[in-house]
């Protein structure tokens, strides 16, 4: 049986090319800098996102504490949506490792937040009793947000508001690429307004280990270091930062068609009873349908195409995510359709 793994775009595995090109790297010790083919991808990834310098770290998960914890000391504050992948799912890492006071404002569904909550938010810094306010924290897409894009645009008001106050900001642009393609943008533009942003290679670009943070020549010497503290120096990356640079070469372009696939999903899940879901929301990689009350519930359905070779994710609540991604063909979005139609006929 066909297996369509729809749980996440990290279950992307490297093309033939990035096989070949991590075979054949030419390495040295990335702690000295030596490493020839990790020095490539991190100049790479500068230029693609328009800032000065990037290192290469292990995780999307460490690239965002590299990045709070170069910008906040402990005690401080970073202003963050309540469904930021780095408030919700990064095990709490840069409160327990950095002292970072997470100051939460509600997400709106767009992925934004609402600029006056960010400015009510920020603490008046002449006042003792506060934690110092730094930095905001976005993100984009945004993952719990059905891979919302922010809108053009927004991030400069986030800019302005940042620059009247004093504060950094920090993007986690796990899915950069992804937002890029779908306002068909150059990712330098996406990132524009952001003092750091982290983007992955290995989710829907389909590298099998990896993730770049990037920001101004003093930032990434602030975040080599902590990068260092975090025991994220690795030696001889270029084995793996080889199949980061076919992945810039290669596997931005073919992200349009994962939207594609995900909007086609979306809309044929629309269309089953007990499925609410508003397909027009859906704009990047990533579908979060729910359950109505009275359908199957979320495990039950999950198990249901789990026993049909597909799998999705239960997210909590009546809701369940499926991500689009490399190896995931329009073929199966109609195969899923027809096997969640069966089982909630
Ligand atoms: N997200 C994963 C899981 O952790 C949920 C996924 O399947 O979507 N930022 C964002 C926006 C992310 O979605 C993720 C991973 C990360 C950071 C962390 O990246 P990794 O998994 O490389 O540590």
């Amino acid at each position: 049986m066909r297996q369509i793994d729809l749980r996440s775009d990290t279950v992307t595995l490297p093309t033939p090319a990035m096989r070949q090109a991590m075979a054949v790297a030419e390495l040295g010790d990335d702690v000295f800098g030596e490493d020839p083919t990790v020095n490539r991808l991190e100049a790479m990834a500068a230029e693609r996102v328009g800032k000065e310098a990037a290192v290469f770290v292990p995780s999307g998960t460490m690239a965002n504490l590299i990045c709070l914890l170069a910008h906040c000391g402990r005690g401080e504050e970073a202003i963050i949506g309540h469904m930021a992948h780095t408030f919700l799912f990064e095990a709490g890492g840069s409160a327990a490792v950095g002292g970072i006071h997470p100051h939460t404002v509600p997400n709106q569904p767009d992925g934004s937040l609402d600029l006056a909550a960010v400015e009510a938010a920020i603490r008046d810094p002449n006042n003792a009793h506060y934690p110092r306010t730094r930095l905001i924290c976005l993100e984009n897409t945004h993952n719990r947000c059905s891979g919302a894009v922010l809108a053009p645009g927004y991030m400069a008001q986030v800019r302005a508001l940042a620059d009247r106050y004093g504060l950094r900001i920090h993007l986690d642009g796990a899915r950069l690429f992804n937002a890029a393609v779908a306002l068909g943008l150059p990712a330098a533009d996406v990132a524009r307004d952001a003092d750091s942003v982290s983007f992955c290679l290995s989710k829907g670009l389909s590298a099998p280990v990896g993730s770049l943070v990037c920001g101004s020549a003093e930032f990434v010497r602030q975040a080599r270091r902590q990068r260092k503290v975090l025991g994220g120096g690795m030696r001889q990356a270029g084995v793996l930062a080889a199949a980061g640079i076919v992945a810039l070469e290669t596997m931005v372009e073919r992200l349009a068609d994962d939207h594609g696939n995900a909007r086609c999903l979306a809309e044929g899940l629309a269309r089953l009873p007990g499925i609410v879901l508003d397909p027009a929301s859906i704009q990047s990689n990533i579908v979060i349908f729910e359950l109505a009350a009275g359908a199957p519930a979320p495990a039950e359905l999950v198990a249901g195409l789990a026993a049909r070779g597909i799998k999705m994710g239960a997210i909590g609540g009546r809701r369940i995510r499926a991500v689009t991604h490399y190896g995931i063909e329009a073929a199966d979005i109609e195969i899923t359709l027809e096997a969640a139609r069966a089982l909630l006929h």
